[in-house]
């Protein structure tokens, strides 16, 4: 308890805030442990609210750099279903980025601090989006790989520890259940069109391919916040074993499809019910997380142009906001 005595020195508060922090401490630990979820006012160590803050602020980056690769190719679809799908896809993704910075706001963060923490390369995003969408074999790949292994990633976070990053991604693993199938779907299509049109979607899958397996992150022996995260429950599962998981469900769609997943090493391991694999390239992953991916420099320019270009629809959304404080103390 918080000692409001005269006679309390420095010292003496330190000490009572410090019993005060290991019962709140068991407090939290015990909710956690109880799979109780964590909500905004409650108190949360200070470490764990950062890792949050971190996780969550990358995740909304993730998605909102995430509609360039496929904003890219709306004009160029080659249908109009295709273009309206497509369209509600894009604008489907900018919703999860909406969703997920006001949960990381319930945090105490404001939306312009992670702006612009991403703007200056403090912030990251997923890997994913550093490279570059060239065909419309794209597109369809996109949907099924990236929001497959999205969704994978995503439906334990469901049951993250924290309520309002929870239940963001209810309704964000909805929709991308419905990016998957559409994506798969447009890949069925090619893959049983003309020659071209498959050897446009087999060289879609080669390309796609290992960048998607490396959004589950680096493997466990090397990530620094997966055993911290499984701790608090932030993490449900760890990167391996999200990855394990996309690799065994996508080999069958990709033999339904008849085309062939770009891994020599890929074979089915009967003693452990999985398939083996070879590796990611991590020196490219670790690469492109530094900011050296082959589209890297034209994403972050895109964002900072939508930020600057933006600027005025802030200030006058201040204004008018200040004009109707005013107002209001007028009348
Ligand atoms: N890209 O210790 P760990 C989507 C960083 S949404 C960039 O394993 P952690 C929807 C990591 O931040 C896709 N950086 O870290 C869509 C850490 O650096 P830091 C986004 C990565 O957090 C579909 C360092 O490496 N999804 O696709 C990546 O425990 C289609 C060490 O790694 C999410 O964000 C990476 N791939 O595990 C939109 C899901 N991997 O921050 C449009 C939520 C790792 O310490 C079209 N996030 N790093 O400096 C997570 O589940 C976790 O944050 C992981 C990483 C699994 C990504």
């Amino acid at each position: 308890m918080y000692t409001t005595e005269l006679s309390a020195t420095p010292t003496r508060i330190a000490a009572a805030e410090g019993v005060e922090d290991a019962a709140r401490l068991a407090e939290f630990d015990a909710r956690v442990a109880a799979d109780d979820f964590i909500e905004p006012k409650d108190w949360m160590p200070e470490a764990y609210r950062r890792t949050l803050i971190r996780q969550i602020s990358q995740h909304a980056h993730s998605e909102i750099v995430g509609m360039l690769p496929e904003g890219n190719w709306i004009t160029r679809a080659p249908s109009l279903r295709r273009k309206a799908i497509l369209m509600a896809k894009v604008q489907d993704e900018a919703g999860h980025g909406l969703y997920l910075y006001c949960a990381a706001e319930t945090l105490g963060i404001s939306r312009d601090e992670m702006t612009q923490a991403l703007l200056a390369g403090k912030a990251k995003y997923s890997t994913i989006f550093n490279y570059p969408t060239l065909t419309w074999a794209d597109m369809g790949t996109i949907g099924w790989l990236v929001d497959g292994a999205a969704i994978m990633n995503q439906v334990p976070l469901q049951r993250t520890s924290y309520g309002p990053y929870a239940r963001a991604m209810v309704r964000v693993c909805k929709e991308e259940s419905f990016h998957q199938r559409q994506g798969y779907e447009a890949v069925m299509a090619l893959a049983a069109g003309t020659p071209e049109q498959k050897a446009m979607a087999q060289d879609a899958l080669d390309r796609w391919w290992w960048p998607s397996l490396m959004m589950f992150g680096p493997p466990d022996d090397n990530s620094p916040n997966t055993a911290q995260s499984m701790r608090w429950r932030i993490k449900r599962e760890t990167n391996d074993e999200l990855r394990q998981k996309f690799v065994d469900v996508t080999v069958p769609q990709a033999e339904a499809l008849g085309l062939t997943i770009p891994d020599p090493d890929l074979v089915w391991n009967e003693a452990k019910g999985g398939y083996d694999f070879g590796t990611p390239d991590w020196d490219e992953f670790y690469a492109v997380v530094r900011g050296e991916g082959p589209v890297a420099m034209e994403r972050m320019e895109a964002r900072r142009k939508a930020w600057d270009d933006g600027a005025w629809v802030r200030d006058a959304a201040m204004e008018h906001a200040a004009k109707q404080r005013s107002q209001r103390l007028a009348a």
